[in-house]
């Protein structure tokens, strides 16, 4: 009796030794994104999240026999807690890829963990030129604010604004946004006639905007991150700064897809420069925002876009290592990765780890009964200013 019951237990364990490795039960890949879900950035986790699970239902959870594991971690956009989860994702979840990062500040902390782990970093968000820089493992999927901003200096300079007022948050981008746009309209012939700055917490405008009305200039050039566009807009309106012939012109996270749709009259008109309009006209493009509208009862703005494009790195990564992933590995097929997002065609530049898309210049328009950026010009393939040496 007893050694049947022994036997009982040490065949199961003898097959299972046996079984080729090919069927033996492979590990979950793991992708750890840290987003802010809650706080003043809120907006931007949650159009990342949303397009990280959208990629997923299209493409499956499943790739070269590796199952999909997503963790999503709320970092609150507290630097402190970014770093914190980043150590957490590695040491205890042992997550293969970490990505998110919805601002400059949470990327930039987290850079050496991902370095010293050797674990590939996908920035999804954050967009100062300086990130990549901060970590050979990190590789950028959104945006950086020097190809935006230098396309609206090129086209204000050309386009009969002679002198303009910048108004940018105070932090890294806003700083690469004045600066990328000052050199690039002064080529062009344009004059700023004063460099303004509001705080990145809980801003009240008023001041600064009575400061532009002062100025006179003929347009005020503005970065501000996502999700402050709207309000922004509201006492830009209440200030009647929308009917003093002040032009508004800017980065296109001002007229943010995520809330343009609620700006009202004010944003009409709006000229801006960026990656990712939702009305960016191209089949997969539709298809994208279809799906993503269906799935989540809101419109999916430039966040959203690179959450999806982040997706597509990791798949295609995992994919090209057959499965088995790998720091170093996965960061090789990640570099010079060529594809079509919903915004147009992108690549991974291989030496910079960056992203290289078309930048549009977009104007607001009521399309349908909704207000939309519509795309009226294109810069093909622009690799980040930043890297180029340019001022
Ligand atoms: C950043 C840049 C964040 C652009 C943004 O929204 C944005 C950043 C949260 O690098 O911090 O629209």
């Amino acid at each position: 009796m007893q050694k049947r019951h022994v036997l009982k237990g040490v065949l199961p364990l003898a097959l299972a030794l046996t079984v080729p490795q090919a069927f033996a039960q492979a590990a979950p890949f793991k992708i750890g994104f840290i987003l802010p879900m809650t706080g003043q950035s809120a907006s931007t986790g949650r159009q990342i999240e949303a397009a990280a699970k959208l990629y997923m239902a299209q493409n499956g959870a499943t790739v070269a026999g590796r199952k999909i594991e997503l963790i999503i971690k709320d970092d609150a956009g507290v630097a402190d807690s970014t770093r914190r989860l980043a150590q957490e994702l590695v040491v205890n979840d042992k997550v293969d890829v970490l990505a998110g990062f919805g601002l400059t500040p949470l990327a930039m902390a987290t850079a050496p963990i991902a370095t010293q782990a050797k674990v590939p970093m996908v920035v999804t968000a954050a967009a100062t030129s300086v990130i990549t820089t901060a970590s050979p493992y990190i590789v950028r999927t959104s945006f950086t604010l020097p190809q935006a901003a230098v396309a609206m200096g090129e086209w204000a300079g050309k386009n009969k604004i002679k002198k303009v007022v910048t108004l940018v948050t105070d932090y890294a981008p806003g700083i690469d946004a004045e600066k990328f746009f000052k050199s690039q309209f002064q080529l062009n012939g344009g004059e700023i006639v004063a460099e303004i700055r509001s705080p990145l917490k809980s801003p009240d405008f008023a001041p600064f905007l009575q400061k532009v009305r002062d100025a006179k200039p003929d347009a005020v050039f503005v970065f501000l991150p996502s999700g402050q566009g709207a309000a922004f807009m509201k006492q830009f309106a209440e200030r009647g700064l929308d009917k003093s012939g002040i032009k508004l012109i800017g980065t296109g996270d001002i007229t943010d897809d995520d809330q343009l749709n609620d700006m009202g009259d004010v944003a009409l008109g709006v000229v801006t420069a960026q990656h990712y309009s939702a009305s960016h006209n191209s089949p997969m493009n539709k298809k994208f925002v279809q799906s993503f509208e269906a799935a989540n009862k809101f419109r999916p703005n430039f966040m959203a876009v690179a959450g999806y494009d982040g997706m597509r790195v990791i798949y295609k990564a995992l994919e090209a290592t057959k499965g088995k992933g790998g720091g170093d590995d996965l960061l090789a097929a990640m570099k010079g990765q060529v594809f079509e997002s919903p915004r147009g065609p992108v690549m991974i530049d291989a030496q910079t780890r960056d992203v290289v898309h078309d930048i549009y210049i977009r104007k607001v328009e009521r399309v349908g009964g909704q207000l939309w950026n519509q795309e009226f010009d294109v810069q093909k393939a622009v690799k980040d200013p930043g890297k180029l040496g340019a001022k």
